[in-house]
């Protein structure tokens, strides 16, 4: 048994994967990686990985970058620089750097890992929490390691039952009675079904924890391996399913209070359609992820700005939002927002109307706009008059439509329709 006093938070760091592009985000990621997206009005979707380490007690994290690194880089620069260097407490960038030879970014996943192995070692913890930071949830890693440890583990994995339907997009796994790992799969096209229900499968999170001494030698192991592709879900994971001892540990949201019927939520905001679900979600009147949530803030850095206004405009047209969330800095003079989540800075004028949309930083929406059903890219500037979610023939035009009818907005689509 683990002594309950020991936190094993501690005694671990977290290693955050920012690495990929995420291009089913399609523009949204044409200058940003997946995880420096915004989310939720103030956040980024990295800022739930390192939320939720810190909340969880992890004072030691790195994150490897790779694919357009700005955005977020300059993001955790601003936001989580907040670290007490003196307690040997931080937050490192690992950009690839070609530190392994001259010729390799990281190769793969696991990769990513090897190319650190020294700066790991100079951390000087035991245990390694490897996240994805590309996923919305809110989870407690201290549990994880707990059991981690108290199982005597080599490799545990973060796992939650997704439909069959959909598991093909993901490792997949099959337990005994002690949820120890018997066969993995990485997203296997026809996966199979759980013994209590052939319609759901046990899907990894891609969220690993380790003992550092045994994932040092798997990766070095493995980084001479000319047949890998350095991945923990294709490679290191099967691996050790066949050799060694692999846990599953059951996502639950990290909802503090171990009373709570955990509602288990968790999502891959992956695709136009998905993140734009989720986005609005939190509008709500009782949105499955609670960011209101004291117990389990979510960090972030935050622009300085003045609260939302909302004004009657010459016209004497009301400014409105209803069944919105509207971010600081925003104006909203003489339009009505419905159903719709605008980030910080949003400025909207007369005679506008948006509908069921997701707006970034910084958009400007100018007269007569009535957009619905719409993703808009940060700073784009939306001319006077542009109807969109009307006439979806119209809209492919110039925009991108996504399968379930979600209009992509972005300042380049606009350049070249006003060029046309
Ligand atoms: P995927 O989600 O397909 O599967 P992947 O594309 O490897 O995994 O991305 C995982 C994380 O690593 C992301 O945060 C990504 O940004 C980052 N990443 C990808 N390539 C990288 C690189 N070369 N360098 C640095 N970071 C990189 C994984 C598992 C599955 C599991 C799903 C759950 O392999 O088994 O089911 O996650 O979403
Ligand atoms: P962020 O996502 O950091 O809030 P932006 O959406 O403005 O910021 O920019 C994302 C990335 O693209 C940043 O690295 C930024 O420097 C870069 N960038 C912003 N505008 C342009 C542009 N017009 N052309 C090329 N790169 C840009």
């Amino acid at each position: 048994m683990v002594d309950s006093a020991t936190r094993l938070s501690q005694r671990s760091m977290a290693f955050v994967l920012a690495g990929g592009r995420g291009s089913r985000l399609k523009e949204l990621t044409d200058r940003r990686v997946k995880p420096a997206v915004y989310f939720g009005g103030k956040t980024r979707i990295v800022d739930f990985a390192l939320s939720n380490a810190l909340n969880s007690g992890i004072r030691k994290m790195a994150i490897a970058t790779q694919y357009k690194a700005h955005s977020l880089i300059r993001h955790c620069q601003r936001g989580w620089s907040f670290f007490r260097a003196e307690r040997n407490e931080f937050l490192d960038i690992l950009p690839a750097s070609q530190r392994y030879d001259e010729q390799t970014w990281y190769r793969g996943t696991a990769d990513a890992v090897a190319q650190n192995i020294d700066i790991v070692d100079s951390y000087d913890v035991d245990y390694v929490v490897i996240l994805a930071g590309d996923h919305i949830y809110k989870m407690d890693y201290e549990r994880m390691l707990r059991q981690h440890v108290e199982t005597k583990a080599d490799v545990t994995i973060g796992c939650l039952t997704v439909p069959r339907a959909e598991a093909s997009a993901f490792g997949v796994m099959a337990v005994d009675d002690k949820d120890v790992i018997t066969s993995f799969l990485e997203k296997p096209k026809d996966p199979p079904g759980t013994p209590d229900d052939p319609n759901v499968t046990l899907a990894s999170m891609g969220i690993y924890v380790f003992n550092w001494d045994f994932l040092r030698d798997l990766l070095i192991r493995d980084m001479e391996d000319q047949n890998s592709s350095h991945d923990f879900g294709n490679d290191l994971i099967p691996e050790i399913v066949k050799g060694g001892k692999a846990q599953a540990h059951r996502f639950t949201d990290s909802c503090v209070r171990a009373s709570t019927e955990a509602p288990t939520y968790w999502r891959d905001v992956g695709t136009v359609d998905a993140f734009h679900k989720a986005n609005l979600d939190l509008t709500n009147f009782a949105p499955d992820l609670d960011l209101w949530d004291k117990d389990w803030p979510i960090w972030t850095y935050a622009e300085a700005t003045p609260p939302a206004k909302f004004i009657h405009d010459e016209a004497d047209r009301r400014g409105a939002a209803i069944s919105s969330m509207v971010s600081g800095g925003c104006i909203i003079s003489g339009s009505e927002i419905r159903e719709s989540l605008l980030f910080t800075q949003v400025h909207t004028n007369s005679y506008s109307s948006l509908v069921r949309a997701v707006v970034l930083p910084r958009v400007y929406v100018s007269r007569n706009a009535r957009l619905k059903n719409v993703v808009i890219d940060r700073g784009v500037h939306i001319p006077e008059g542009l109807v969109v979610g009307e006439d979806p023939v119209e809209d492919a035009k110039w925009f991108r439509v996504s399968d379930g009818g979600v209009t992509l907005i972005t300042q380049k689509m606009l350049d070249a329709r006003a060029a046309a």
